[in-house]
């Protein structure tokens, strides 16, 4: 398996590591993960309805959802983040009207308890379309500065598979360096 996921090889043969992509729907997660080329994507549907895509790869846990809406479902996302290692925190650069719903559904995930140590990766995404939020602009919508978590925030285009290998490069690096 070449591509994206040579940049993850540092992280085989070690424990387990499990990596979430959340956003808002339409940010762009689905389109990331087979980018990435894991593996095979399976969907599942917990009964409490929501969609949960997975990919296993060696000892790598890919697991995604939609954030955002019903918030009566939220304490069911628990069963999926315990011992999370890394966020991947897709934003729609575009879309200007939600970025701050965006910013809350973040800060209310970054609130648990369990995810505190994980590493936070935002991808500002569909950079290829004009007008999109620069790196800097997404920041500041998100309110990063005030986060204690480990984050960086690349500029990325899911569509023509632009700035995934950087941000991967990224989080290989800071994953490895944790114990
Ligand atoms: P989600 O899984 O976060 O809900 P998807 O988002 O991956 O399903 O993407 C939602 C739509 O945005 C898709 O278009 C997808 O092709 C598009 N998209 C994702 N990433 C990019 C990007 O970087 N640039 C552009 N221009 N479009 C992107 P459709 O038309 O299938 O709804
Ligand atoms: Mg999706």
């Amino acid at each position: 398996m070449g591509g994206l996921m040579s940049y993850f090889s540092g992280l085989f043969g070690t424990r387990e590591r499990r990596i979430l992509i959340l956003g808002l729907d339409g940010a762009g997660k689905t389109t990331i993960l087979y980018k990435l080329q894991v593996g095979e994507v399976v969907t599942t549907i917990p009964t409490i309805g929501f969609n949960v895509e997975t990919v296993n790869h060696k000892n790598l846990k890919f697991q995604v959802w939609d954030l955002g809406g019903q918030t009566s479902i939220r304490p069911y996302w628990r069963c999926y983040y315990s011992n999370t290692d890394a966020i991947i925190y897709v934003v729609d650069s575009v879309d200007k009207d939600r970025i701050g719903i965006s910013k809350q559904e973040l800060a209310s995930m970054l609130a648990e308890e369990e995810l505190k140590n994980a590493v936070i990766v935002i991808f500002a995404n569909k950079q290829d379309i004009e007008g999109a939020m620069s790196p800097g602009d997404v920041t500041k919508a998100l309110g990063l500065s005030s986060l204690k978590h480990t984050y960086q925030v690349f500029k990325t285009s899911a569509i023509k598979g632009t700035g995934l290998e950087e941000a991967m490069e990224w989080l290989t690096t800071q994953l490895t360096q944790q114990k």
